[in-house]
């Protein structure tokens, strides 16, 4: 063994939001082991099966290791980065010259496993006069956000390492983790008897066998499944009165309303048995506290943002809201998306941007029309939508109609592939980074990961490219920068009086402040940290915003918290916060929550006459395009070889629709939708229910074979999925709910 693989480098699973800290071992470039960082802040040596095959992201697959250029005849040329920076630079500036900056569209910014590049994007989108942004949020999260600003005014998350009662309301945590350390947490409720799991899934899921009380609802009938549900707690009057009396405001109104629901009916139309429901209900409203969990199964589902209200108000009915064990706000080190009641528009359709972000459905019809403000140029980082966005074939055609298309990647994607230019990006263990995930309440943490290797020759990390690009547009005074660096030469203290006197003279320092730190800060940095200078800022302000809660994480001031960042190899605690801060994050007059949100009241008044069935003859059953297994990550890792099973990624059917349709194990399959058709091996299932059927997400990439074309396995599933199928308020996607027909294939 050579001394190289004898050192542990700390760093952190890139492959969902919890970012478990791991330790690598390396060889050259391979990861040679990889084991779970018992000194991790957040997941102390917890991983899942998955960490353990990250060097099929280092090293396998397709990384890109120079700049691409389209040509003429569609073929891509290696062209060196300055000739990239300065060409993309000189075209963003003809499009901004000729339509507007507010044409240059922004999609990405980071994934599970990186954020910190994400935030110098902004000010290059200053530079540009860009205004509008977006990302996968806009295809799942938006609609809960949306909800969480009329009501607690920000994201809130369940203390399930002590709720007494647990709600997983189409979240599969066995699988899809989003709970830190999500097997240890199921398997202790599932231990104790005196704590019960509650899982709303139509599937009977890995968590589902953990439960006490599964609601196996009909697909898609998740509304009426909740309006029972709360029903019931205020026809029973299971309600926290004390709570609603001191800390909401318009509970009368709610409860009104849910005093005339008919419990029965909406039993039925979930197809619960009214008396479960019921015993549920007594369960949820007896209970000392209560956490919840919704996500893709309700948010990628129809009437979603309905749900979202609906399983809000079932907590807060019920009074579990900071507290021990039940739902909590938290502090971020940056917010993911800024929510406001009053959400802007987009140019072309008009559709509500909850987040400020462009739902990821209306995308294509932003572009593809002869609107004046339409989108002309979009520069796309970390994110594949040719392959995760609805309908692939309808963005295809969006990214064909503009006049520039820069992709920021580590690899050549089927978005890179349709792309002007594509830049190649260091790999996540190649440079500084970190995520904001940051979810936790009262002890909130933050992980900023080193650097395990040296970027990929031809690579560079995000904050760079960014910086080169806002520098050949020349959009920042050197009169500035040499001012900061001076500052930066006699210390922190200086620098920020010098910062704060910038942004005094100049409003334009704000927003311009990442590429400034970036420049200026950024070199004074230890050990080539330089993309850790933005963190500065976000440092400064945890500070202003919350400077008790800080103190009590045991750091001083905002550098004192800088410091800590940079050096903690394992994360760090930023804020420490008490039970009865919770309120104040609370942004409403007298840090009340008001229950009522009348655009969804009146869509709880609909429920009666709401469709719940949504197939039809030619398409009888509803897909769930996009299932999280064992082997699934996103499209993180390009190389099928990751998977230790279920390489095809199989289309799951109950025993029931098999025998009706004529399919075997194993046998292939076709699946047709109104907007195409696919292929899988079929695998039966007797964890589905009659006519529900699942596909994984993350297959059917464009991978590279040896003869120079590509091969696809497993389905693309937004070959299959329809932009109109959106839910009416955050126009988030139904992928979970694609009515299509499944047919046997000749072997
Ligand atoms: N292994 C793995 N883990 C991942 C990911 C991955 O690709 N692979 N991706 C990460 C990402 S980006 C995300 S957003 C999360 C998503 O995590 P989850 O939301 O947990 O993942 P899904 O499997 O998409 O959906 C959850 C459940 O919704 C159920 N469901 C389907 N239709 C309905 C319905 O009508 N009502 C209800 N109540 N439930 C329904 C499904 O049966 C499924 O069990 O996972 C993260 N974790
Ligand atoms: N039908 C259907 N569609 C879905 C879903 C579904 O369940 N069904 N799920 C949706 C959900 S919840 C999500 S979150 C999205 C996810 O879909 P995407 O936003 O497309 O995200 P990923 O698949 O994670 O792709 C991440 C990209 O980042 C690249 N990458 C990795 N590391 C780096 C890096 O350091 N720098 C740069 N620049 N690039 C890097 C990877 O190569 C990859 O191309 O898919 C959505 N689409
Ligand atoms: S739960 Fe698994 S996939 Fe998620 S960060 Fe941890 S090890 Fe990675
Ligand atoms: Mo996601």
């Amino acid at each position: 063994m050579t001394a190289s693989t004898e050192t542990w480098h700390k760093s952190a699973c890139i492959l969902c939001e919890n970012n478990c800290g791991i330790q690598i071992q390396t060889d050259g470039r391979r990861f040679a082991k990889i084991r779970g960082d018992k000194d991790h802040v957040a997941t102390a040596g917890y991983t899942c099966n998955k960490a353990l095959r990250l060097d099929h992201y280092q090293n396998g697959g397709t990384r890109l290791t120079t700049p691409l250029r389209r040509e003429e005849d569609d073929s891509f040329t290696p062209i060196d980065w300055d000739t990239a920076i300065r060409e993309i630079a000189a075209r963003l500036e003809t499009v901004r010259d000729t339509h507007g900056g507010e044409s240059i569209f922004f999609y990405g910014g980071g994934g599970q496993g990186n954020h910190l590049g994400g935030a110098y994007s902004g000010a290059l989108l200053r530079a540009l006069g860009a205004r509008y942004r977006s990302n996968p949020l806009a295809q799942e999260k938006t609609g809960e956000g949306h909800v969480d600003a009329h009501l607690t005014g920000g994201h809130t998350t369940g203390d399930f390492t002590r709720a007494e009662v647990s709600l997983f309301l189409g979240k599969n945590p066995w699988q899809s983790h989003g709970v830190p350390r999500a097997r240890t947490v199921l398997k202790d409720i599932a231990k104790d008897p005196a704590r019960t799991m509650i899982v709303v899934d139509p599937v009977r899921t890995e968590t589902a066998d953990l439960a006490d009380i599964h609601l196996q609802v009909k697909p898609g009938t998740d509304a009426w499944c909740l309006a029972g549900l709360l029903g019931i707690l205020v026809q029973e009057d299971l309600l926290d009165h004390a709570f609603l009396a001191a800390r909401t405001t318009g509970a009368d109104t709610v409860i009104a309303q849910l005093k005339a629901v008919d419990v029965a009916a909406c039993a039925r139309t979930c197809g619960v048995d009214e008396d479960l429901l019921r015993r549920t209900a007594r369960v949820i409203g007896n209970a000392s506290s209560v956490a919840t969990y919704e996500d893709l199964g309700v948010q990628q589902g129809p009437n979603s943002t309905l749900v979202s209200y609906l399983n809000k108000l079932t907590w807060l009915l019920t009074g579990n809201f900071a507290k021990p064990g039940a739902m909590q706000p938290h502090s971020w080190i940056a917010p993911l998306a800024r929510y406001s009641t009053h959400p802007r528009h987009t140019p072309v359709t008009g559709a509500r941007m909850p987040g400020g972000l462009v739902p990821c459905n209306v995308i294509a019809e932003e572009i593809l029309t002869d609107h004046p403000d339409r989108f002309r140029a979009m520069i796309i980082e970390s994110s594949n939508p040719a392959h995760s966005l609805a309908d692939s074939a309808a963005f295809a055609k969006a990214l064909a109609a503009l006049d520039l298309v820069v992709v920021i990647d580590i690899a050549l994607t089927e978005t890179g592939r349709q792309a002007d230019y594509v830049l190649p990006a260091a790999s996540q263990f190649e440079k500084w980074e970190a995520t904001f995930f940051t979810f936790e309440f009262p002890h909130n943490t933050f992980h900023l990961r080193a650097p395990v290797l040296d970027p990929l020759p031809g690579t560079l990390p995000e904050p760079e490219i960014y910086a080169r690009l806002v520098r050949e547009l020349d959009a920042v005074p050197r009169s500035r920068l040499t001012a900061l660096r001076a500052a930066a030469r006699l210390g922190r203290t200086p620098y920020k009086l010098a910062f704060a006197a910038l942004a005094v003279l100049d409003k334009s320092t704000l927003a311009m402040a990442p590429h400034l730190l970036y420049e200026t800060l950024g070199p004074t940095l230890p050990d080539r940290a330089r993309s850790a200078a933005v963190l500065w800022a976000l440092a400064q302000r945890i500070a202003k915003e919350h400077p008790a809660a800080m103190r009590r994480a045991g750091h001083r001031n905002a550098d004192a918290l800088f410091d800590a960042m940079l050096e903690g190899r394992s994360g760090i605690t930023f804020t420490e916060d008490e039970y009865a801060d919770a309120w104040n994050y609370v942004p409403h007059p007298g840090h009340r929550i008001p229950l009522p949100i009348p655009e969804l009241l009146g869509l709880l008044a609909d429920l009666d006459t709401t469709p719940a069935v949504h197939t039809t003859e030619d398409f009888p059953i509803v897909l769930a395009a996009g299932q999280r297994r064992a082997f699934t990550a996103n499209t993180i890792f390009r190389d099928n070889t990751w998977r230790k099973r279920d390489r095809q990624g199989t289309l799951r059917v109950s025993p029931h629709d098999a025998e009706q349709l004529g399919l075997s194990d194993g046998a292939p399959a076709q699946i047709t939708t109104s907007r195409g058709t696919a292929q899988a091996l079929v695998e039966i299932d007797d964890r589905l229910q009659p006519g529900h059927a699942a596909l994984p997400n993350g297959f059917g990439l464009d991978l590279p074979t040896q003869d120079g074309g590509t091969e696809r396995t497993g389905v693309a599933l937004n070959t299959l999925t329809d932009l109109t199928w959106r839910d009416p308020i955050a126009a988030t996607p139904w992928h979970k709910h694609v009515p299509a027909r499944i047919e046997p294939l000749p072997a």
